[in-house]
């Protein structure tokens, strides 16, 4: 009899622990991704959009004016371009079209998903103005900062490689590591109340 209720509550507390792993595992999967953007992945731009736009699979989570969101717009020397000011809508962010001269480019870009986890990449693009009297903008060395504001935070130093998803995926791994870690605390301190119970009352 008593056999049976320690082995009820062993599979009970397996349990809990198996639908909080799973619980939490969910969030992950949840992670916003790209859906669509201008200028397209790999694509050529001959005239420049007024914007430029990341679209991700969801809603995107902006609670302190823009920080954690950035979109970086740099040449093949490394110069930055635009002014860094992010507007975040909904799943998109955007930020006033830039370049410099005709040449290969690269938007990094970085997004805080749902689950407060952020999540970046890089977009590569090719720019080949057809209206030669188009004026290129000069650049700069270092990311712009919207004029100091809190929106537009860069995602990496200069020459430092830009953060990737493999991040965010291990702070999931740590947090369900701590969490399974958490459960097992409690199971075990549950059983040993009630087992001292048993003791002192029977
Ligand atoms: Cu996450």
């Amino acid at each position: 009899m008593r056999g049976a209720r320690v082995l009820a509550f062993a599979g009970a507390a397996a349990f809990i622990v198996a639908a909080s792993v799973l619980g939490l595992a969910a969030p992950a999967e949840a992670h916003n991704y790209l859906v669509s953007s201008t200028p397209k992945a790999g694509q050529t731009l001959t005239t420049l959009p007024k914007a430029f736009e990341i679209t991700t699979s969801g809603p995107l989570l902006n609670l302190s004016g823009g920080r954690g969101f950035a979109l970086e717009i740099r040449d093949a020397a490394g110069r930055f371009y635009g002014d860094g000011c992010v507007k975040v809508s909904g799943s998109t962010i955007s930020e006033t079209a830039a370049v410099g001269p005709a040449g290969k480019y690269t938007i990094i870009w970085q997004v805080v998903s749902t689950d407060g986890h952020t999540v970046s990449a890089e977009l590569p693009f090719t720019w080949a103005p057809t209206d030669a009297s188009s004026t290129p903008s000069p650049g700069a060395k270092t990311p712009p900062d919207c004029n100091g504001t809190a929106g537009g935070q860069a995602p990496a130093e200069p020459g430092a490689a830009p953060a990737k998803p493999a991040d965010a995926n291990l702070s999931d791994v740590l947090w369900i590591g701590g969490s399974i870690l958490g459960t097992g605390i409690a199971v075990v301190v549950t059983l040993l109340v009630l087992g001292r119970r048993k003791r002192t009352t029977g």
